[in-house]
């Protein structure tokens, strides 16, 4: 990883960094930014002034508002077949301290959700060597057994392809994807959570990640999930052996991914494509420039076209304790809110930004509003994944802390439901606002 420095700016005479003016020009005129810019964007002392265009497009695009959700996360098994070296939340069966739940927990922890007043569970665990996947279909209908309104997010990319090996259409490449992906939505599944992406590049991969699968296969998950109308999140694990182009590398990607799944939505809304580059002559969707650029709405929403699109990126900062890299360092503060500011920037056709409060804490996560973010995720009652240094196993907010971050940022807070619908509330009873 490359070392970052970064000036105490603006400078005095409120000039900024000269590589920086083009830049800013194409922001202020809806231009989609190149390779280039995202390796200046990230190599400038300036961060003040990146910060500063990355809050000028987030207020473009969401204004005041900044969402968060009342929501549970259940991890149904640590036992993985996999030992990625960044990863402290892998067991092995005998191993202390691996578990896995039952058709039963799961009922428990659904009925605990709608306690709790949660619209969503966020499902993810470990690659289960013996779990048939019938365990997973079940999963899906045990929760809206007991709560039939909570939307189900589950399952990375990795658990989907490691679902389709153990269906036995592992063989059967994407079809046999897209079939799994088919067999989970029809048992209740509503989409996907962003993780496993890690960074989608192979010599990053073979040092950090070997063993899971490459970022063409995560691509590919998407992709089907799309295709069958689900849509999905992506996340960024940055902060350990990559290096900055491999960073801008993974966010053009993701663009060009998202470009091909907003094309119809883009076409029918009127929304200019441009170029997208001399290297890839596709279209591009922006989604970030001025409001006159946009006469029919800016943002794709459910109900108004076929769903299945990256509707948010989830910047992860890599937590070194207890994991085989801890003798890396780990991204902090002002790293943290470059990379939030750099990935609202370069990803100009994903509609939001996620400040995961549970990785950067909620302090941070009010900065990284004021400098791209628009939701700062959810309630959060149990997170198992990593633990930022100090917290407990139990990492869990109430409403009233988040709208109090919120409100402290700046911003007004507006709660949602996992596609991004306003929630109305009556105690626990909620209904989506039309
Ligand atoms: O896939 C693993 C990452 C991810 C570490 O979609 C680590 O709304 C940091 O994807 N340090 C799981 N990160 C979390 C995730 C997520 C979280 C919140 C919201 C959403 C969403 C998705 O956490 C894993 C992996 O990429 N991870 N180990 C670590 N040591």
């Amino acid at each position: 990883m490359t070392s970052l420095q970064t000036s105490r700016s603006p400078a005095p005479d409120g000039s900024i960094d000269p590589p920086l003016d083009a830049i800013r020009r194409k922001v202020e005129s809806g231009i989609r930014l190149s390779v280039e810019d995202g390796l200046t964007l990230m190599r400038t002392p300036d961060a003040w002034t990146v910060c500063s265009l990355a809050d000028r497009v987030r207020r473009r695009m969401h204004g005041e508002l900044a969402w968060y959700n009342v929501n549970k996360h259940i991890n149904y098994s640590n036992i993985c077949a996999l030992s990625c070296s960044f990863c402290a939340f892998h067991r092995k069966r005998d191993q202390d301290g691996a578990y896995e739940y039952s058709l039963d927990d799961i009922r428990r922890e659904a009925a605990a959700a709608i306690e709790a007043g949660a619209t969503e569970v966020h499902i993810v665990g470990g690659l289960h060597p013996w779990l048939p996947f019938e365990y997973y279909t079940d999963m899906m209908r045990a929760i809206h057994e007991v709560a039939p309104t909570l939307h189900i997010k589950a399952f990375t990319a990795v658990e989907i392809v490691h679902l389709a090996r153990i269906s036995k259409r592992g063989r059967d490449g994407y079809e046999g994807i897209k079939a799994v992906l088919g067999d989970l939505k029809d048992a209740g599944l509503g989409s996907l959570p962003g993780g496993g992406a890690e960074v989608f590049d192979d010599r990053v991969h073979d040092e950090a990640f070997k063993g899971k699968i490459r970022g063409d296969v995560w691509l590919d998950v998407h992709r089907a999930a799309h295709e069958l109308g689900l849509n999905t999140n992506a996340t960024m694990l940055y902060g350990h052996v990559e290096r900055m182009e491999e960073r801008v590398g993974h966010m053009i990607q993701l663009r060009r991914q998202q470009d091909r799944a907003l094309a119809d939505w883009a076409a029918d809304r009127g929304i200019a494509s441009q170029r997208d580059s001399e290297e890839n002559t596709e279209d591009a969707i922006v989604l970030t420039g001025p409001s006159e650029q946009y006469p029919n709405g800016r943002l794709p929403q459910p109900g108004q076209t076929r769903m299945g699109w990256f509707q948010t990126i989830v910047p992860l900062p890599f937590i070194p304790d207890n994991s085989e890299l801890q003798h890396l360092p780990g991204p902090i503060g002002l790293e943290n809110l470059r990379m939030i500011a750099v990935m609202r920037l370069m990803l100009d056709n994903i509609p939001h930004m996620k400040a995961f409060w549970i990785m950067h804490t909620l302090d941070m996560a009010q900065f990284m509003l004021q400098n791209g973010a628009n939701d700062i995720d959810g309630t959060v009652v149990w997170y198992d994944i990593t633990k930022v240094e100090g917290a407990g196993t139990h990492q869990e907010t109430t409403v009233k802390d988040l709208q109090r971050a919120i409100r402290e940022a700046g911003f007004v807070p507006k709660e949602r439901d996992t596609l991004y619908r306003p929630v109305l509330r009556n105690g626990h009873e909620w209904t989506i606002e039309s």
